[in-house]
């Protein structure tokens, strides 16, 4: 244990932290990292080509066992099909075993294929939304194979001018679909519904916003839920408000953890709005202390939703997940009991002071004790870059599959 540690866990054990719960809570956390963001991908004007880039889900899930490596928390990768399309999923699910992984949420396509230009579970021609019922209902077949319990689905569907399609027969035909899909569900499965609010689509998108997801997921039953990416709301909503909301309503299943500065940016976790992540955070720990919530809180998938551009794939997401972990550790030292009662004595400045010097806390002496007491080493990215992996890789060549 260094001095600086030491020194460290005496002024939080002075503040009333419980040091051995905070420690419990960082081992234990998990976040899930997406094989698309080990593969290349780009805006709409240029796909940067990168050397190195994983050829196949294979190894896509190479990459991620290099981020699980070194962080200790990233066991489960999410797939989208079919950009990770295979032959023989028991393959994939052994393979993963292998590399120390498991398979996660599986994320069904419907906005690539052409049939898809005006919309897939909400189109006006029965084939079309057919054809994309079976593809969900493939998806759920390769979740059985895989050992997941997650699909997670997001709607491209949506409309670019008045008039241009019927708002309410779309919900229709989209309370149809789900119901057949919700149906075909195992046991142990959850259906989690991602909204945003614009884009593809530029007039309306059919599921836009939090209150749509939760709707179509609460008339569906208990295996639907409502996913909430961090990139999919208009500027300057209260995405930790909406997030306090669904725990309470036991109707948020998972997170798409990214960051953004206009829209749905899909940059590093963190990066442009880290306190935004520490108070979504604190509302999801303040729910799993609370009896009539904790379940909920407990049950959710955290997911990271991110596509790297011009970032070196793994190190960017070796970021994230630390700048997630971070967030979370921070949140971890709120002073609950204080803030209840700065919040009942509606002491404005001492409730804002108690969450903002949370944050303000410096968590790295603790993350490097926590990591050490799990086997890593304290410095995560500087032991991957010291790795050499990073160099190995890059026998792969260019032109590895990405986000198409
Ligand atoms: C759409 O913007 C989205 O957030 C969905 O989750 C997709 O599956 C993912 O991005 C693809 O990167
Ligand atoms: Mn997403
Ligand atoms: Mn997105």
């Amino acid at each position: 244990m260094s001095d600086e540690y030491k020194l460290w866990e005496k002024k939080q054990q002075d503040k009333g932290v419980n040091i051995g719960w905070v420690k419990e809570r960082l081992k234990s956390f998990k976040v899930e990292t997406p094989s698309w963001g080990y593969g290349d991908s780009g805006t709409r004007f240029k796909t940067f080509k990168q050397v190195g880039v994983p050829r196949n889900l294979f190894e896509k899930l190479e990459d991620a066992a290099q981020v699980n490596k070194y962080t200790g928390m990233c066991p489960t990768v999410a797939i989208h099909i079919p950009w990770d399309k295979v032959d023989d999923y028991g393959k994939v699910k052994e393979y993963a075993a292998q590399l120390g992984l498991k398979i996660g949420a599986v994320n069904p396509n419907l906005f690539q294929d052409d049939d898809y230009k005006f919309g897939s579970l909400t189109n006006v021609k029965p084939d079309i939304r057919r054809k994309a019922t079976e593809h969900m209902l493939e998806c759920i077949d390769i979740a059985k194979e895989v050992d997941s319990n997650i699909i997670s689905l997001w709607l491209a569907d949506g409309t670019n001018y008045p008039g241009q399609g019927d708002f309410r027969m779309r919900k229709h035909y989209l309370e149809q679909c789900l119901k057949e899909v919700y149906d075909a569900l195992g046991d142990n499965m959850r259906l989690l519904i991602e909204y945003k609010c614009f884009e593809p689509a530029f007039y309306h998108t059919d599921i836009a916003d939090w209150g749509m997801s939760y709707t179509f997921s609460s008339k569906l039953g208990p295996k639907a839920q409502v996913l909430v990416d961090l990139g999919h709301h208009l500027q300057g909503t209260n995405v930790e408000h909406i997030v306090a909301f669904l725990l309470d309503e036991g109707k948020i299943g998972g997170f798409h953890f990214n960051n953004r500065k206009y829209a749905d940016d899909d940059l590093i976790v963190g990066s442009i709005n880290p306190y935004e992540l520490f108070l979504i955070f604190n509302e999801l720990i303040t729910a799993s202390l609370d009896e009539s919530t904790a379940q909920t809180a407990a049950n959710i998938a955290y997911m990271i939703d991110q596509s790297h551009c011009i970032e070196p794939k793994i190190p960017a997401m070796i970021r994230s997940v630390l700048n997630i972990q971070t967030a979370y550790a921070k949140a971890l030292l709120v002073n609950r009991n204080e803030l209840k009662q700065a919040q009942e004595a509606d002491d404005v400045m001492a409730a804002e002071a108690i969450v903002r010097e949370a944050f303000e806390t410096d968590v790295q002496p603790l993350l490097e004790a926590v990591r050490e007491e799990m086997g890593l080493q304290p410095d995560p990215m500087a032991t991957y870059i010291k790795s050499g992996y990073g160099e190995k890789i890059l026998s792969r060549g260019i032109g590895g599959k990405g986000w198409e």
